[in-house]
């Protein structure tokens, strides 16, 4: 029996159609940015996705439903209510369901809620992937395994450099998951366009990618694409200027004992007081550059399989 989902009407409508159909994640609402800004970027781009000719649906749990979809109330409050919103990745969702809890979901189990509602494409800013020093700690986020489980392609400026970027391409590597450069032969570094790690291959258009979706699963090759979408030229805070924040971060971190689902975001706050206004403007940037490369996926995907 599949577990139930609960949509928006719009949502419904568009899966009912075999319409374009957007996720996004909410714990880059709740844990990612400060209120009021995480809730206008929420609104924004869905609106870019609406333009873009797709459907979005924010992904969320509410009183232990998972939503598929929020209504513009749901998505303000979550914004407003922050971090004191449980973060649930996979394995919280059986607590938080069974305890009737509300929980933002990462891009694990958003990706997972997303394949249960039939949803393929999910816009987000950066990925969880392998921490720096994780042969020691064994932090490596349950984004990773979530790609080899789930079939969704995911649009991503790439990853920011608190994790280990070569660990984490090797990691995929192993899941076997498409890394696919969108118009780049480099993995972006979230911030920056360029993190000096290769890109195991790349496409020129949203079309191309959706070309890469279909192939892996017409082979039933099970699992997600990683999607690697650079930063807006104008956006970009370049790499040898973050660099030194986030290595303080990274060491902040270690010494206070930071561990486990707590360090990831430790490490967003530390970079963005840090940088004050600059990087919020930069992650505003490359989300909603994000949404609108995911809605013309959608669009070119859903022409595919009609
Ligand atoms: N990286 C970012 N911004 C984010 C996250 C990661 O640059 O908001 C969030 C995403 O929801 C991601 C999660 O899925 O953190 C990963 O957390 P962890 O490393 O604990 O798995
Ligand atoms: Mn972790």
């Amino acid at each position: 029996m599949a577990y139930p989902l609960s949509f928006t009407d719009e949502v419904r409508r568009a899966l009912e159609e075999r319409r374009p159909v957007v996720a996004f994640e909410s714990t880059i609402i709740a844990h990612g940015m400060p209120y009021p800004q995480n809730v206008e970027t929420a609104r924004a781009v869905e609106e870019i996705v609406r333009v873009g000719g797709a459907v979005p649906a924010t992904i969320a749990i509410i009183g232990g439903v998972l939503k598929v979809g929020l209504t513009p109330k749901e998505l303000d409050r979550f914004g407003r209510e922050g971090r004191s919103i449980a973060k649930v990745s996979v394995r919280d969702l059986p607590f938080i369901v069974a305890q009737q809890l509300d929980g933002a979901t990462t891009v694990a189990s958003t990706m997972r809620i997303a394949a249960m509602a039939g949803i393929h494409v999910f816009a987000t800013g950066g990925i969880g992937g392998v921490h720096r020093g994780a042969e020691k700690t064994f932090d490596i986020s349950a984004d990773m395994t979530e790609f080899a489980a789930s079939d969704v392609a995911v649009v991503t400026a790439g990853a920011k450099a608190i994790l280990d970027l070569a660990l984490t391409l090797e990691t995929l590597e192993t899941l076997g998951v498409p890394v696919v450069g969108l118009g780049t032969s480099e993995f972006p570094a979230f911030y920056s366009r360029q993190s000096g790690h290769a890109v195991p291959m790349s496409c020129a258009t949203p079309a191309e990618v959706a070309g890469v979706m279909r192939a892996k699963w017409a082979m039933g090759l099970k699992g997600g694409v990683v999607v690697a979408n650079p930063i807006p030229e104008e956006a970009e805070i370049p790499a040898e200027e973050i660099a030194p924040v986030i290595d303080a971060a990274v060491k902040k971190a270690e010494a206070q004992g930071i561990m486990g689902k707590e360090t990831t975001p430790f490490l967003l706050a530390e970079i963005a007081g840090v940088t004050a206004g600059r990087s919020l403007a930069a992650n505003i940037a490359l989300v909603k550059h994000n949404a609108e490369v995911a809605a013309a996926i959608a669009v070119a995907f859903a022409e595919h399989v009609s």
